[in-house]
């Protein structure tokens, strides 16, 4: 079996509600290995080329402002089937109805506002977690 990276987000209502150690550590509990880290504020253009999959859905721009609005901590894990693995302890993109034990159903809940504010981000695939590191750690 071929070891995968995936890129992590955890988005800025997971920053700044305190959450980032909790959540990083049922990833590297989980036996996945944390490759690189860093915390920053995303600009538009950056957070652009991320959801260019969703540009024109009804979701886009309120996510982009959400996304833009603090610090965001990106990470990259690695590990065998790592991507499978995380988009598994996420859960369901809705954290209301994601199902307790994983990030979103345990940590997360519909605050109201027109965005889900669901915690965290992880690739869907190889192509996409290639992508997507490129775009968060190019420097
Ligand atoms: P995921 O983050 O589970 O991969 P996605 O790629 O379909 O979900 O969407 C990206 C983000 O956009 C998601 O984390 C939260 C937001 N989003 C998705 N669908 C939404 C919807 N119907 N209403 C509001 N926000 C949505
Ligand atoms: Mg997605």
């Amino acid at each position: 079996m071929t070891t995968e990276r995936t890129l992590v987000l955890v988005k800025p209502d997971g920053v700044s509600r305190g959450l980032t150690g909790a959540i990083l550590a049922r990833v590297e509990a989980k036996g996945y290995r944390l490759a690189a880290l860093e915390q920053l504020t995303p600009g538009r253009e950056l957070l652009a080329e991320h959801y260019a999959e969703h540009e024109g859905k009804p979701f886009y721009e309120p996510l982009l402002e959400f996304m833009a609005s603090g610090p965001v901590v990106a990470a990259i894990f690695e590990g065998e089937r790592v991507i499978e693995a995380f988009r598994s302890l996420a859960g369901a993109t809705d954290p209301t109805v994601a199902a307790p034990g994983t990030i979103r159903g345990d940590f997360g809940r519909d605050w109201g506002l027109k965005v889900q504010q669901n915690l965290v981000h992880g690739s869907d695939s190889p192509e996409s977690a290639e992508r997507e590191i490129a775009i968060w750690f190019s420097a």
